[in-house]
């Protein structure tokens, strides 16, 4: 059963399996507390038991199921913990090797690209910035695409639905994060924050690509914007 956009990229998968994880311990909570709130009502009803009891808690008696809730609540909260901690840390660190390094900006209404031009590194004077609504950042596939994410106005949501990947854009901010996609494809990039009247045309797009084709399109990116300066 597919509920879920498709996974795309390397680690999505991982992201899924932590959350059907979280999900069969949230279901064994509710299906334990609405049996806590609806046997009491069926087994003490009126015709059963006439006479109210106050259960004031205090007691070890009574007490000790309380502890026991908590105990079964900190206890599945530190197996999701255990379990998530790898993916945790493959996700939120750097890989060890950047393939392809840009930039993505917020601003309200649009996702601004910024490819780090011939050179390869961000921040020089040849890259090329692409500031048009609805635009696509062109990436390769099977590589790991590293981008800095920054807003210009107000706090912005980035989210790649296809990789897992959500990381909300903070003025002031520069924050570093990766995603590696296995498939070629258009994939939807959404604003998960609601950052002002147009929020919802916030709608960009990752364009994953074999190397030929990321190729040519930076090679021709490149070269369009050097005829550019050389003419300026
Ligand atoms: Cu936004």
């Amino acid at each position: 059963m597919q509920i879920f956009p498709e996974n795309v990229s390397t680690y999505g998968q991982k992201i899924d399996d932590l959350f059907w994880l979280t999900l069969v311990f949230v279901m064994i909570a509710f299906v334990v507390s609405l049996f806590v709130l609806l046997y009491p009502l069926i087994k003490n009803r009126q015709s059963n038991s006439p006479k109210a009891q106050y259960v004031t808690g205090n007691k070890m008696k009574n007490f000790k199921w309380v502890l026991i809730a908590l105990i079964a609540l900190l206890g599945s909260d530190f197996v999701i913990l255990y379990v998530e901690h790898d993916t945790w840390t493959e996700i939120e660190s750097l890989p060890a090797k950047a393939d392809v390094h840009v930039g993505i900006t917020a601003r309200q209404w649009n996702f601004i690209f910024t490819y780090p031009g011939p050179d390869g590194i961000l921040g020089t004077a040849d890259d090329v910035v692409i500031d048009e609504m609805n635009s696509s950042l062109h990436v390769p596939i099977n590589k790991n695409v590293v981008f800095e994410l920054r807003s210009q106005d107000v706090i912005h949501g980035f989210f790649l639905a296809n990789t897992r990947l959500k990381q909300d854009a903070v003025p002031g901010r520069t924050i570093i994060r990766w995603f590696n996609i296995t498939k070629e494809g258009k994939y939807d990039i959404s604003c998960t924050q609601i950052c002002g009247i147009l929020h919802s045309k916030m709608r960009n797009f990752v364009l994953a690509e074999s190397d030929d084709k990321y190729k040519h399109f930076t090679d021709s990116l490149y070269s369009a914007n050097s005829h550019k300066t050389a003419s300026n």
